[in-house]
């Protein structure tokens, strides 16, 4: 009986835990044009979740293009979308794929770049600017995401 108990706490934790995921992040991104769709500069094909900050789904220490977009109010103002927040010589708005016209934010396909990472990130410019480095690939097999998961105990928690 005992075991059940942990079973449904550590079941509570990890969705607890995912809720709070899901969160913290589709908020901001929202807030931004195509920034559910911010490519993964170190991982082709895969998606930077956390685009403001250094890790592709954590909210770690915020890069220079997530403290920008605080400072401007999380909101996509046209002085924002002129901003170039990674100093790789391309605008937010240009590395998002938007296009200002009449005073109205177009999205013209899916994101160009990351706006708060330079890219391509080894590059020896990229290098001088900023001193993040590609975190691991994400994916099952990696710490981060077995750290996520519960530590069920074993055999059957209903025998
Ligand atoms: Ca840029």
């Amino acid at each position: 009986m005992n075991q059940v108990r942990v079973y449904r706490f550590e079941l509570f934790i990890f969705i607890l835990s995912l809720w709070i995921v899901s969160e913290c992040f589709p908020n901001f991104k929202s807030r931004l044009p195509n920034g559910d769709k911010i490519p993964n500069p170190c991982v082709p094909g895969q998606i930077w979740h956390a685009i403001g900050h250094w890790h592709p789904v954590r909210g770690t220490e915020r890069n220079q293009f997530g403290l920008d977009f605080k400072k401007a109010g999380l909101i996509y103002t046209v002085a924002f979308h002129y901003q170039d927040s990674d100093g790789d010589g391309k605008t937010n708005g240009e590395e998002l794929n938007v296009n200002l016209t009449s005073n109205q934010f177009f999205m013209m396909g899916n994101p160009k770049s990351h706006p708060g990472i330079c890219e391509p990130v080894a590059s020896e410019k990229c290098r001088k600017l900023q001193q993040f480095r590609c975190p691991p690939p994400i994916n099952q097999n990696n710490n981060m995401m077995r750290s996520l998961m519960p530590n069920f105990p074993q055999g059957n928690p209903f025998g």
